[in-house]
């Protein structure tokens, strides 16, 4: 591995999780906020929002793009044998690295109190939004590079098929690559000209429809490099082989096509749009259900393999043989506490996804008890095992403390599990989301104290507290690594699950062409309507507090 390469991967790991500790500290602030523990708008400085803004930007935004970026360095270099052109990861690393930087100054300094989904009309300044605008171009820079080096692969390796975990990089990079125009659009054309006091007003509902736009098809961003590790890696790391390479291919593919169209599933509440496509945005939320009910069959058929050739016995058998704590092994742990979290943050999300569901758990803590189950699931401990296990091949170092990291990802998910119960139990009584419930409702002194909110609040802290020693610990195994000295020789390699079966190509399988052609059109089929009505019902906004009568939206 070259050394400018190297710097840029190191620099892709280490400054998102130091970041990690202000995302992680102000998680577990927002369990104490919510459990009435402190009775405050802000501690430390630290504003209730600020904070909530710094959890989701540096935890959802700054954490998973730099993760999919260096994950997708080290599939395409390990698998295509080369690294990308110098200029494609230099200029990628170095917009992320300044976008994240102006999004955390805005941050610190109070200035983006807009949360993570920044749309209108809460108002964050400019550099807020270019900063995140710089961070995203930066990663199709990186993109760029790894299409190069695929077309040299291809050409210098005719009839080979593109290898499973590349077809996923690439497929994960084109969804992501279509949905952020729209963000890209809405930050730079429409937000930083309203924030600079350029324009005087702005139309709420169209900067909620393209924030969603980018929105939905960013959680399958954070979900796919976890499905690329859970297909190509976590096979051999389990002992076994993956059950089928065509299934996984599928698997993709169908995520190329239904994870952008989707959006509006988030807005179901909103008058803007008409009935017909909130029903056909419902339609299509249960149909991108599907390849995650593929992998958890192929994934589960590849564990159960790995289990019996471990020497297991019987119909369940293969679950007590599976290598949960083995140090050699410790990636196996932060998969398989994944893929656990995953089976209910997958349950939970089938039921927002009913139009009709969907309005009694909407805008409750339902909803982040739904993703704390998919993002601090699946995604988060790929991305710490993952993390770890490419820090110590890219920089030549011994991982540290290795019984505390095999323990690390079991604690995290009982911390998770609690967390995630507390905020669901409470929102199904109507526990509100992004709510400072220490100033109201969880504070004994106020009219407006609810009894009933008290142990689910208190069961989220207890989670939160879990989940934060959980994090506390592998910043220790993690930093203690980076500052341990050079053992090995600096390598990108990963583990390399063999298939089970020679299966027969299926040339639709292998072509992206056409499932980047069905995806343009769900776009357009969803969006077309959608932005119709965003025009003619979503008023401009003359200032960021005052909103339109709803009865003026209904037509
Ligand atoms: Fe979601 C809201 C619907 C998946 C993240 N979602 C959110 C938000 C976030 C988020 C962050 O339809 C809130 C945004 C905000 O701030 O407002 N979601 C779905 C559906 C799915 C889904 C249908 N979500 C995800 C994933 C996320 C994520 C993945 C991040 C990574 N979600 C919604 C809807 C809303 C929503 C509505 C709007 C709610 C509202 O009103 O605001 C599906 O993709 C889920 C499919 C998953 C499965 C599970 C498969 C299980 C597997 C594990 C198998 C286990 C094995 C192990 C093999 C069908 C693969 C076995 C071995 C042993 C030993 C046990």
């Amino acid at each position: 591995i070259s050394k400018p390469y190297r710097t840029v991967i190191i620099t892709g790991l280490l400054m998102p999780m130091t970041l990690f500790i202000l995302g992680a500290y102000n998680g577990v602030m927002q369990t104490i906020y919510r459990a009435g523990v402190i009775h405050k708008p802000a501690v430390a400085g630290i504003s209730y929002y600020q904070g909530l803004t710094m959890h989701g930007v540096i935890n959802a935004i700054v954490l998973t793009t730099f993760f999919a970026v260096v994950f997708g360095h080290f599939t395409t270099s390990h698998y295509l044998k080369r690294e990308p052109p110098k200029w494609s990861y230099q200029i990628s690393m170095i917009l992320m690295v300044v976008g994240t930087l102006m999004d955390l100054a805005s941050m610190l300094a109070g200035k983006a109190q807009a949360l993570y989904t920044f749309y209108a009309p809460l108002q964050a300044s400019a550099a807020f939004y270019i900063g995140t605008a710089l961070l995203i171009v930066g990663s199709w820079f990186a993109f760029g590079g790894w299409i190069i080096i695929w077309f040299e692969w291809k050409k210098q390796n005719p009839g080979k098929k593109m290898p499973i975990a590349i077809l996923g990089t690439f497929v994960n990079f084109s969804m992501w690559f279509i949905s952020t125009l729209p963000v890209a659009y809405e930050t730079l054309v429409i937000l930083t000209p309203w924030s600079l006091g350029w324009t005087s007003s702005v139309n709420v509902p169209l900067t909620r429809m393209l924030f969603w736009m980018f929105g939905h098809p960013l959680v399958y961003f954070w979900l796919l490099p976890a499905y690329i590790a859970y297909y190509t890696v976590l096979p051999k790391v389990a002992g076994g082989k993956l059950y089928s390479g065509n299934a996984a291919r599928l698997a993709f593919l169908l995520f190329l096509i239904l994870s952008i169209p989707i959006g509006v599933h988030h807005q179901f509440s909103e008058p803007v749009f008409t009935p017909g496509t909130k029903i056909w945005v419902s339609i299509l939320t249960y149909a991108v259900a599907l390849p995650s009910f593929m992998t958890a069959f192929t994934v589960g058929a590849s564990l159960e393999y790995a289990g019996k050739k471990r020497g297991a016995k019987g119909l369940l058998g293969w679950m007590r043989r599976l290598p949960y704590f083995e140090q050699d092994n410790f990636l196996f742990g932060y998969f398989i506490c994944g893929l656990f979290l995953f089976i209910f943050g997958g349950i939970s999300g089938i039921i927002n996804a009913s139009y009709t569901l969907n309005q009694m758990v909407h805008n409750t803590s339902w909803v982040p008890g739904h993703f704390h189950m998919t993002v601090a699931g699946p995604t988060i401990l790929v991305i710490l095992g993952m993390s770890l296990y490419m820090y110590s091949y890219v920089s030549g170092k011994e991982i540290k403390f290795k019984t505390f990291a095999v323990i690390i990802p079991y604690v995290w998910m009982v911390g998770v599990a609690l967390l995630s119960h507390g905020l669901m139990a409470g929102g199904l009584m109507g526990e509100p989301r992004r709510t400072n419930m220490g100033l109201s409702y969880t504070n004994p002194d106020s009219p407006q104290f609810n009894k009933h909110w008290v142990p689910t609040t208190t069961l989220t802290l207890v989670g939160g507290m879990i989940m934060g020693s959980a994090a506390i610990i592998y910043f220790v195994v993690f930093f203690a690594t980076a500052a341990g000295k050079r053992v090995n020789e600096p390598q990108i390699s990963l583990p390399e699950s063999e298939e089970l079966y020679e299966e027969k190509d299926v040339p639709l399988l292998l072509n992206m062409q056409p499932w980047l052609v069905i995806s343009i059109i769900l776009i357009m089929f969803t969006y077309v309507p959608a932005l119709l009505s965003v025009f003619k019902y979503g008023s401009p906004v003359k200032n960021k507090f005052q909103t339109e009568n709803p009865q003026n939206l209904v037509k």
